[in-house]
């Protein structure tokens, strides 16, 4: 069957503006997701001489507990410029542990632990609180942050 008269005969053109385009595309979604890529492994990457505390949310207040077992609710005192690593659950229903100041922002699930870290690099006063609804005293659901000068 013959091609009809109106169609043009690509064969004899070049396509290297096609090539060059893909070319760019191509390399931009490379650099994009290789930088993407790395940014995530900094954020997530825990310095091996972090602190941990234990966060465990429950109806409806905030327990820490220190590495060396010391015992704190309803407040934390941290040291500034000491990196913390956070194990974060709870005993009853889903909340979220929040200081705004700080972007931190973590689910505590029950029967799971979730993972998070941070540097507190200005010493100061800061406010906790529970980011999901989790029932009357939600609203209620706060905690101090004492962030103590180095
Ligand atoms: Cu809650």
């Amino acid at each position: 069957m013959k091609a009809p008269e109106n169609w043009i005969d690509m064969s004899e053109h070049s396509h290297w503006p096609e090539w060059v385009y893909i070319g760019v595309v191509v390399a931009l979604l490379v650099y994009v997701g290789a930088e993407a890529w790395n940014i995530e492994r900094i954020v997530e990457h825990i310095p091996e001489d972090a602190e941990l505390i234990t966060v465990t949310a429950q109806q409806w207040f905030w327990s820490f507990e220190h590495e060396d077992g010391t015992k704190e609710i309803g407040e934390l005192h941290l040291k500034q410029g000491v990196p913390y690593k956070f194990e974060i659950t709870s005993k009853d229903v889903i909340h979220s542990f929040n200081i705004p100041d700080y972007l931190v922002l973590m689910d505590a699930v029950p029967g799971r632990i979730n993972t998070i870290w941070f540097v507190p690099v200005d010493a100061g006063e800061y406010e906790m609180q529970c980011r999901e609804y989790c029932g009357l005293l939600h609203y209620n659901m706060r905690a101090k942050l004492y962030v103590e000068k180095a």
